[in-house]
């Protein structure tokens, strides 16, 4: 496969040193290549993504792949894309974050490939060996201020301030790609358009410390067509571990995607053929109601990041509660689906009167409003509207045996959890 060519296709290529270079470097064999991942957070989020599978479409195209954690570059912070200082973590909690960040990316990579197996480093390592009067003489003499002060990520940040600290970054990330360059031969680097700067430094000191040729290649920032953030939605970054964005959280983000959006991101984030892809884009044509694109793109990154099982949970909660039919949905399914809705817990085996619930669980103000809020039809238990004043919720109502889902209005939900 031409490696090249596909990530053409998806939509991969915003910069390339050396396009020609390049190509005719990949013609010649496989290459090493690495990205870069600072473990300033405990997990990698979507805006991680495209980095991580083009990492991993380098890797099935034949090529080695290293994907590195910067647990010596999380240390200084990245002035490349922050408007302002970043604050510095402890040491301890770097490395906590380091180690999963490693476990993170090595699901996506393979390491039991004979030909060309993947690896995950850290740059601690060899950043910690650095001494401060070496390091000057024999790195920083290859940079001069005009062209570390050129630099998008040094020239935006030179009115609101930047310290030396992170003003240095750009050499240490430089340094890395020279090291990977000696100790494993990596010529070349991959990263998001904001690693421009970084990665063209790394490819000037390996030229000029070493005399060697590297490349490197950046993906354009994701855009959305309505002008919003790609990879936040309203309650905050959406992350790849399970247990800070759930599965199904995760899966509603990929469904509500933009018809104006759909067809390239089928392309960024699966590994559908083309031609899946271009039958797809004719479903969004004609059918756009179906959203056949938007449960494709769901399910296949759903599956890619975290696993088959946790897609079809997240599609049975879906179907659920578009069909309004919530009873046969696991305890698991429930905590999943309403993870991040109000909820309370009560304690009992016997009945209790759906009024005496509103209010004891504050959907309702009292049981004057909880009268009117049934009456009025905005009341739903278990995905089912409910207008008897009278009802009583059975322990046989409880869903999973202790759960019963109450919607108020059009979209705001309770959970009401009994302790077993
Ligand atoms: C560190 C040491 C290296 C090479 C790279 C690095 C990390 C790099 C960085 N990258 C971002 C991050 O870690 O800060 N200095 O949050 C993001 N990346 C990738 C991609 C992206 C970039 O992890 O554009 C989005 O995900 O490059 O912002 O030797």
């Amino acid at each position: 496969m031409d490696i090249l060519k596909d990530l053409d296709f998806r939509g991969y290529l915003f910069q390339v040193t050396d396009p020609d270079g390049l190509e005719a470097r990949l013609a010649g064999g496989p290459i090493t290549l690495y990205s870069g991942f600072d473990p300033t957070a405990d997990s990698l989020h979507v805006g991680n993504l495209i980095p991580i599978l083009g990492l991993r479409r380098f890797q099935l195209a034949g090529h080695h792949a290293i994907g590195l954690i910067g647990g010596g570059t999380g240390l200084i912070g990245d002035p490349s894309g922050s408007k302002e200082e970043r604050p510095l973590n402890p040491p301890e909690l770097i490395a906590e974050y380091t180690g999963r960040l490693a476990e993170q990316l090595a699901r996506f990579l393979d390491f039991e490939t004979g030909a060309n197996p993947a690896r995950v480093v850290s740059n601690l390592g060899w950043l910690s060996e650095l001494k401060a009067i070496d390091f000057l003489r024999d790195t920083g003499k290859h940079f001069s201020m005009g062209y570390m002060l050129a630099k998008e990520s040094v020239a935006s940040r030179l009115e609101t301030g930047i310290s030396f600290t992170e003003f240095s970054y750009m050499v240490i990330q430089a340094y890395d790609f020279m090291e990977l360059f000696q100790a494993h031969g990596c010529e070349l680097q991959i990263g998001g358009s904001d690693q421009w700067g970084n990665i063209t430094a790394g490819i000037e000191l390996i030229r000029r410390r070493l005399g060697g040729q590297a490349h490197g290649l950046t993906f354009p920032l994701l855009e959305k067509a309505d002008g919003s953030k790609f990879g936040k939605t309203a309650s905050g970054t959406v992350w790849l571990d399970a247990g800070k964005t759930t599965p199904y959280q995760f899966y509603q983000h990929w469904i509500n995607t933009d018809d104006r959006d759909v067809v390239s991101f089928l392309k960024l984030f699966t590994f559908l053929s083309g031609n899946e892809i271009r039958n797809l884009e004719t479903e969004v044509t004609e059918h756009p109601e179906k959203r056949e694109a938007q449960r494709v793109l769901a399910e296949e990154v759903t599956t890619l990041v975290h696993d088959r099982s946790a897609t079809e949970r997240a599609r049975r909660i879906s179907d659920a509660l578009f069909y309004g039919e919530l009873r046969d949905l696991s305890a698991r399914e429930i905590e999943e689906g309403f993870s991040d809705v109000p909820s309370q817990a009560l304690n009992g085996v016997s009945g209790v009167g759906l009024m005496d619930l509103l209010v004891n669980v504050g959907i309702s103000s009292s049981m004057r409003q909880a009268r009117e809020d049934i009456r009025s039809g905005a009341i739903y238990v278990n995905g089912r509207r409910c207008a008897d004043t009278g009802m009583m919720l059975e322990p046989s109502d409880r869903i999973a045996g202790r759960y019963v889902v109450v919607r108020r209005g059009k979209r705001r939900y309770f959970l009401v959890r009994w302790n077993l």
